[in-house]
């Protein structure tokens, strides 16, 4: 079995959406918001190893519930993980020859798919807070007031985008480094090649795991109840990293 230095697997993981840029300025600036301690990285094992959630599994109850968060992180996110590992392992293996180049494409796309999937969770659960909801304030609040109009502007942007996702993905709020401005866009599944100017803030998984047991498909309900949990002072942190 290849050995993963920690330096590979970061690497690997900044080719990987949504936490490209995240985990190479991170990397860059050292005040990063997504670092390898942050994402599991554990280097004696040379793999990654699930984060514990940051509060209770109940503690964003009502608007997201407990059933809901124990499979969704134990079970959902847990397998994110395990098959990052193998895909991190068998690209060592398509290296050395140990594993048919004919599954390289096999491979790569279950990189992408797992290393996305965990970054987007990782940047999840910490963008919620049992004491989270309301606006934010300060550079955060300023800036979302110059680039929607508004607070409620912004929020009513980024529910119905993320409501629109058909299928299975991701509503953000993201900081785009060229114009320096914050905008909202969508993700399918794990992945999407947007991100490559993108730095992602605020995430929503819109997967149906995130909210069927709860809202059924009244995903419409579950975003109203999920802006009751934003974490502003973490997003704000993340915007500031992000303008360096
Ligand atoms: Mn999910």
């Amino acid at each position: 079995m290849p050995d993963l230095s920690r330096r590979e697997a970061v690497a690997a993981m900044t080719a990987i959406g949504a936490g490209a840029l995240t985990v190479s300025a991170s990397a860059g600036s050292g005040g990063g918001f997504l670092d390898a301690d942050a994402l599991g990285w554990n280097a004696e094992k040379g793999l990654y190893v699930l984060p514990p959630l940051p509060y209770a599994y109940d503690a964003l109850e009502p608007h997201i519930d407990e059933a809901t968060m124990r499979i969704h992180h134990d079970k959902h996110h847990a397998g994110y993980v395990r098959k990052l590992n193998a895909a991190l392992v068998a690209m060592g293996g398509l290296r050395d020859g140990s594993i048919d180049k004919g599954l390289s494409d096999h491979w790569a796309h279950e990189l992408s798919f797992n290393g996305g999937g965990h970054i987007n969770h990782t940047l999840f659960w910490t963008g919620m807070s049992p004491t989270g909801g309301g606006e934010p304030g300060g550079d955060l609040g300023k800036a979302i007031n110059a680039d929607f109009g508004s607070f409620k502007a912004f929020a009513d942007q980024f529910k119905s985008v993320a409501g629109s996702v058909k299928g299975s993905g991701w509503g953000w709020l993201a900081y785009e480094p060229m114009a320096g401005r914050l905008i909202v866009t969508h993700m399918h599944n794990q992945e999407n090649g947007l991100f490559g100017g993108l730095v992602p803030l605020l995430g929503v998984d819109v997967w149906e795991h995130a909210y069927y047991l709860n809202y059924q498909n009244r995903r419409g309900d579950y975003l109203a109840g999920f802006m009751n949990t934003i974490n502003w002072p973490e997003i704000t942190r993340r915007f500031a990293t992000a303008k360096g």
